[in-house]
C-alpha cells in the first residue's frame, strides 16, 4: 500500500518533469537544469583573434571560453555569432583621435565612448572568428561597428541607439523567444547584447563561465548590475542540459 502510494508520487513527479520539458527551456526541478529548445538560440559574441591572448585588445583568459562554448553549442540548433567589424581609423580607436590613449573616455554625439586599441579591422586576421570555435551549424553572423563614426557593442542596435541590426526581427520571424549569451567581452559586447535582448522581449541568460570580461574602471561589476536590473539571468554552463 505504502509502496504504491510512493510510486504514485514518483510517477506524478516524473510526469510533471516530462510536461515541463515540452515547454523548454524549463528549469527541471530535479537538479534545476535548463534544456535549450527549438525556440532557444545560442549567441556567441565576438570570439575573434583580436580579443584572444596575444591579440590587440586581448581579454584575459579569453581563449578559455572556446571549449566551453563548443561543448554547449552541441545542444543548440539555432546559433548566432557576432563579429566586431570596424573600418580602418574607426572612431572607437584611440589612434583616430589626437592626444588620446586606449581606455580614455571621450564625449561623442551619442554619449560616452571608451577608446580602444585598434582592433577587429574588416578583413584582417585579427577580425576572424577564432579558428578553434567549432560550430558548423551556426545560422547567422551579425557584423557590427562597421560604420566609421558609430560604435556598436550590442548585436541588436548601434551605440547611437537608433540603427537596428535586424536581429530582433530575425529572432521573431524564426520563433525564437529565449537566448543564451556567451563570448567576449562580458562587460561590453555581451552585456549590451544581453540588455537589448531583454528590450526585445527575449528570455535572456548569460552563461558566466562561457564569457570573460575586460574589466576597466569597474566595468564588469557595473555590467552585471545593469544586466540584473534588466532581468538578465546569470547561469553557469553546467546548468545547461546539452
Ligand atoms: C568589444 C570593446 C570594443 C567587445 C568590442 O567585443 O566586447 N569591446 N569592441
Ligand atoms: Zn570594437
Amino acid at each position: 500500500m505504502i509502496d504504491l502510494q510512493r510510486r504514485g508520487v514518483i510517477f506524478g513527479l516524473a510526469g510533471l518533469a516530462a510536461g515541463q520539458a515540452l515547454f523548454a527551456p524549463a528549469r527541471l526541478f530535479a537538479a534545476d537544469k535548463i534544456k535549450p529548445s527549438a525556440s532557444s538560440a545560442l549567441i556567441v559574441v565576438d570570439v575573434q583573434n583580436c580579443f584572444l591572448p596575444g591579440g590587440s585588445l586581448a581579454v584575459k583568459e579569453g581563449d578559455q571560453v572556446i571549449p566551453v562554448i563548443n561543448r554547449i553549442a552541441k545542444g543548440f540548433d539555432n546559433v548566432v555569432m557576432t563579429q566586431d567589424w570596424h573600418t580602418p581609423n574607426h572612431m572607437s580607436f584611440a589612434s583616430s583621435h589626437a592626444n588620446q590613449k586606449p581606455f580614455d573616455v571621450i564625449k561623442v554625439a551619442y554619449g560616452d565612448q571608451v577608446l580602444w586599441p585598434d582592433h577587429c579591422v574588416q578583413d584582417t586576421e585579427g577580425a576572424q572568428i577564432a579558428k578553434d570555435i567549432k560550430i558548423p551549424q551556426a545560422n547567422l553572423i551579425i557584423r557590427k561597428g562597421f560604420r566609421k563614426d558609430v560604435d556598436s557593442y550590442s548585436a541588436f542596435m548601434e551605440a547611437d541607439r537608433k540603427t537596428n541590426s535586424g536581429l530582433a526581427s530575425y529572432f521573431k520571424e524564426r520563433g525564437i523567444d529565449t537566448v543564451f549569451l556567451t563570448g567576449l567581452a562580458t562587460d561590453f559586447c555581451v552585456a549590451w547584447t544581453a540588455v537589448d535582448a531583454r528590450h526585445a522581449g527575449l528570455t535572456t541568460y548569460v552563461v558566466e563561465d562561457a564569457c570573460r570580461g575586460i574589466d576597466v574602471n569597474g566595468s564588469l561589476a557595473k555590467a552585471w548590475a545593469d544586466m540584473t536590473a534588466a532581468g538578465v539571468q546569470k547561469i553557469q554552463s553546467t546548468d545547461l542540459v546539452v
